[in-house]
Parts: structure tokens; C-alpha cells; sequence
């Protein structure tokens, strides 16, 4: 067989550095020729030698998937690689493919999404590589990866006349040397779901009340279709959106209150369901709504850890907490009173992992709708779908109720995060270094009557192997305990996005039923006022409030 393994001579690509979440571009720029096989290259020469190893694959089901799919198949069977899992299709949500590398012990995996970027022809491809923990590579394999893609002269792969792999047929064929094993996508990681939570309490609670799921027409609907209808008898009504499509119905799969629109007007409805939640691209993400009331991710986080005890996965106790250093320190306020470690990471799924794999925290969240426990080592969507279903179920409480209850508890952080999307490289560049600039000059300065009591650009120091992060953010923290934090996003494609985060802390004797937007007014006012962001790019708004 060695014979039909091909060399293809091809020149390095200089856009190859993955970012947040492995490398995202435009579709067009992973169908130029050669373009995703050299990146797949690097992955085989930058995560070390994969020769007789097993990894999965798996994808979000985004346009370019199944050609992506098949190219990277024939590049593992040249690259000697003895197994590959694959989901059918070439789907399987992000979550469900680190539940495979750690269930079947696998050396690593591929997944190809873009997340909740928009899909088709004219959107968004992405890939990224986990590792044998089942989590995103970290930062120095990542950075292996580029090195590599900056000096590759071409790629293995076996020829075509080698055949082709039905990914529609589950069970194992061959592929020259390479097993391929196609493998239902939902049932291991459903059984997963029901060692972690309480399907007879929730199952009892949807006989009288009503969840509304919004799939968004990504991965996650057959994941909702096994969990949701057949598993906990929701009927099929409850699903919105739940059949996969390349495009995702041409929406942008995000499951946020401003792509979520339809769950959205459900949720405001007089009729309100009880629970709305939606998933994104791949399933990584999820959004919690009450009637009337979206919850805020970080709040989200802090809830959790307050009620863990009532699931039970986590009734033995959790060991502590992380959330990414813009998510709002909701969940750390939560964690003092219970005493609990909490930690602050940089963004990006990937800093979690050495935490979960020591054992020092057991929940971890970010603002940018992700959460996620030591069950899998990805945010996991529906997991935090049945996280609040469960506790819904046993509590008794309702979704406003549990917030309610909550901040008279802990205090409720107001949260907001403003994104000014596709502005130009350069500018952008500029009014991060403008701000950075400036941090020294900022500190101690009185503004509106709130000092500035600390800024600095983020740097991490990973508390489990010691490697460094740095430059991952902005801060400026108020003696009050507002935070305004400015940092360029990693998942863009198109420009830069720049991400503006605001928070301020309400005790719990306070003011705690306020919208976000009024509580946050005189921050954001502030905000611009001292990085300007407005001024400078001309723009008048931003295009994304969450
Ligand atoms: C990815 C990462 C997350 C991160 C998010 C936003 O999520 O896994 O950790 O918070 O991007 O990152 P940024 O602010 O750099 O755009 P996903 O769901 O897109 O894979």
C-alpha cells in the first residue's frame, strides 16, 4: 500500500497560527488548493509521532465538512495512523468527541467547526486538535503546529485509487492500512448524561411543565432529539431548529439573546415555557433562559456552583471553580463563601485543562456562553442544558427564582460585553495599544468619583506546569470592584473583533433587579470615555451586545 501514499509539493501557508480555538477562516480560504491538507501536515508533524495510534474525528456538520472529513482520513492512512473514529456523517459535537478520546483512551482528535461562527459557502471553517486528556491542545502544541506550518514544502497523503470511506455506514472499513470506525455520534455520551444527572426527577418534571431547545440547525440536534424527546419524553415540539444543515438555516449559530431570536420571542412569550436553552455550531456553547429573563453565563457559572450539591454527578462535593479572567467574578464570590479554590485563566477552553487533570476544580465557565465540569474536558452545551434542567427539577424553583435567590445570597454582578466586530486590523491594533499605553498613567486615577485601583495586561501563570500566558487582556479594576477589560477576539475571521467587557458588583442589600444596560450605563460611558474606542473607529455602536 506505501505505494499510493503521494507527496504533494506545495509552499508553506503564512496564515496558519491557530488562535483561541484552533484555526478559523473563511471557507473560500480552506478550499484554496492545499490550504486545509498543509495544516493537517503540521498537525501530524507538530502533535508528535501518530504512527499505530487511534484519534477521532468528528465535525460540527458545517459546509466543507464531509471533503474536509475525507482528506484528512487519507492523509491519517499516509501518515501510518491505525485508527481513526469518526462520527457518521463526520459529525460529532465537540463535547462528545472529548468524551471519546477519554472513553476509548485515544491518543487525540480532530475537530473540524468553526463553532458558532456563521456556516455555508460564504461563512466560516475551522480545525483544531485535542489532546489525549480530550481538551484542546494547549499552547505549546499549538504553537508546534505553526512552527511546523511555517516550514512545510508539501504533504502525505494516499492517493484516491486507495478508494473511499462510506462515513455514512457505521462499523469499521479500511483505508490502505487505516481502520476506520464509524460510529454513532449520540449514544456514548448520552449514557454519560445519565451518569451525571437525575432523568427520573427531570423526566417526572417535564410531564408538567415545558422546555423549549433551540438546536440553531447545528450538531446538537440529534444529541436533543436522543436526551431531550426520547430519553426524558419532551415532546419534539420542544425542539427548535434540530436538523443539522451545512448552513445552519442560514443563521449564525450562537446562542446568544441576539441570534437566538426565535427562542428569544418564546421565552418573552405570555406562554413562556418554563426552560428555553440553545446550543451552538458544535455544541460547546449553550444559553439558559427563564420566561422573560435570560441568564447571564457568568451567572450561570456562579449558580451552579452554589447548587451542585442538588445534582447528582456532584453531590460528593466539587473541588473548585475556574472561569476565564473576563467572565464576572460572580462564580469567585460563591467559592469564598462555600471555600473553594478559585482560579482566573486566560480565554480559552484550553487553559482549564491542567486544572481538571490535577483535580483542583471541578466546574469552569467563561463568559462567551461556555460551561463545562471534569466530566469532559470541553464546555459541554446540553451538559448545561440538563445541569438546569436538573436543578429546576429538584429544587423546585424556578429559573427567575434561582437568580432571584442567588444575588440576595451573593450579590449580583451586572455583566455586559460589547463587541465591535470586523473593524480594521491596524485600528484595532492601535486602540489596544493606545489603552496599554496608558495603564501606567491609569492606576490610582479617580474617575466619576471611582478609582482606578489596579491595571495591567493579564498574564497567566498556569498553576499546575508553570508555563506563562502573557499579554491576555487588559484590566482596569475599580476600588468598587468594577472591571472595564478590553482584549481582540481569536475566533474572528474577517478584521478584528474587539471585545469590551464591563462589571460592576452589587452587594446583595442592594439594587439587584435592574437591567444590565441601565446598572452598566455611567461603566460603559466611562469606558468610552478612557478607551475610546467610539472616537477613535468612528463606529456608533457596537454590533453585538450580550
Ligand atoms: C472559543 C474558546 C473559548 C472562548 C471563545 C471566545 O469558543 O474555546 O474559550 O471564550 O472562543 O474567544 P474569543 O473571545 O477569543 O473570540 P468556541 O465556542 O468559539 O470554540
Amino acid at each position: 500500500m506505501t505505494d499510493a501514499i503521494q507527496r504533494i509539493a506545495c509552499h508553506a501557508f503564512r496564515d496558519q497560527r491557530p488562535g483561541t480555538s484552533g484555526l478559523r477562516k473563511r471557507v473560500l480560504q480552506f478550499q484554496t488548493p492545499h490550504y486545509l491538507a498543509m495544516f493537517v501536515q503540521a498537525i501530524f508533524e507538530g502533535v508528535g509521532d501518530l504512527r499505530g495510534a487511534a484519534i477521532a474525528l468528528g465535525g460540527d456538520g458545517r459546509f466543507f465538512n464531509r471533503e474536509a472529513s475525507e482528506i484528512i482520513l487519507r492523509m491519517a492512512a499516509a501518515h501510518g495512523v491505525a485508527r481513526v473514529v469518526v462520527g457518521r456523517g463526520g459529525l460529532m459535537s465537540t463535547p462528545a468527541v472529548s468524551n471519546l478520546i477519554r472513553q476509548r483512551g485515544l491518543k487525540g482528535g480532530i475537530i473540524l467547526s468553526a463553532s458558532h461562527n456563521p456556516g455555508g459557502p460564504d461563512g466560516d471553517f475551522g480545525i483544531k486538535y485535542n489532546v489525549a486528556n480530550g481538551g484542546p491542545a494547549p499552547e505549546s502544541v499549538t504553537e508546534a503546529i505553526f512552527r511546523h506550518s511555517q516550514s512545510l514544502a508539501g504533504y502525505d497523503i494516499l492517493g484516491e485509487a486507495a478508494g473511499k470511506v462510506d462515513l455514512d455506514r457505521t462499523g469499521e472499513q479500511r483505508l490502505g492500512q487505516l481502520v476506520v470506525e464509524v460510529v454513532d455520534c449520540v449514544a456514548d455520551y448520552a449514557r454519560l448524561m445519565e451518569q451525571l444527572f437525575d432523568f427520573e426527577r427531570m423526566r417526572r418534571w417535564l410531564k408538567s411543565n415545558r422546555l423549549v431547545f433551540d438546536a440553531m440547525h447545528a450538531v446538537t440536534g440529534p444529541y436533543a432529539e436522543e436526551i431531550l424527546v426520547k430519553r426524558l419524553g419532551a415532546p419534539a415540539s420542544a425542539l427548535l431548529n434540530a436538523v443539522p444543515k451545512p448552513d445552519f438555516g442560514n443563521h449564525h449559530p450562537d446562542p446568544n439573546p441576539a441570534h437566538a431570536e426565535e427562542l428569544m420571542a418564546r421565552m418573552w412569550a405570555a406562554d413562556a415555557p418554563a426552560l428555553g436553552a440553545a446550543s451552538d455550531g458544535d455544541g460547546d456553547r449553550n444559553m439558559i433562559v427563564g420566561p422573560r429573563m435570560a441568564v447571564s453565563p457568568s451567572d450561570s457559572l456562579a449558580v451552579m456552583l452554589a447548587n451542585a450539591a442538588l445534582i447528582p454527578g456532584y453531590s460528593k462535593g466539587v473541588s473548585g471553580v475556574a472561569r476565564s479572567m473576563p467572565t464576572s467574578r460572580a462564580a469567585d464570590v460563591v467559592a469564598r463563601e462555600l471555600g473553594l479554590e478559585a482560579f482566573e485563566t486566560p480565554t480559552g477552553w484550553k487553559f482549564f485543562g491542567n486544572l481538571l487533570d490535577a483535580g483542583r476544580v471541578t466546574l469552569c465557565g467563561e463568559e462567551s456562553y461556555g460551561t463545562g465540569s471534569d466530566h469532559v474536558r470541553e464546555k459541554d452545551g446540553l451538559w448545561a442544558v440538563l445541569f438546569w434542567l436538573n436543578l429546576v427539577a429538584v429544587s423546585g424553583r424556578s429559573v427567575p427564582d434561582l437568580l432571584g435567590d442567588h444575588w440576595r445570597r451573593f450579590g449580583r454582578h451586572y455583566y455586559s460585553r460589547h463587541d465591535y466586530e470586523a473593524v480594521d486590523s491596524d485600528l484595532a491594533d492601535d486602540i489596544v495599544a493606545r489603552l496599554r499605553g496608558r495603564l501606567g498613567d491609569l492606576s490610582g486615577r479617580s474617575h466619576d468619583g471611582r478609582r482606578i485601583e489596579l491595571t495591567d495586561d493579564f498574564r497567566y501563570v498556569d498553576p499546575v506546569d508553570h508555563s506563562v500566558s502573557e499579554r491576555q487582556g487588559l484590566r482596569l479594576v475599580f476600588a468598587d470592584g468594577s472591571r472595564i477589560i478590553l482584549r481582540l477576539s481569536g475566533t474572528g475571521t474577517v478584521g478584528a473583533t474587539l471585545r469590551l467587557y464591563l462589571e460592576q458588583f452589587e452587594p446583595r442589600t442592594g439594587r439587584l433587579d435592574r437591567e444590565p444596560a441601565e446598572a452598566l450605563g455611567t461603566l460603559a460611558e466611562l469606558a468610552e470615555e478612557i478607551v475610546g474606542i467610539r472616537r477613535i473607529s468612528g463606529r456608533t455602536r457596537p454590533d453585538v451586545v450580550t
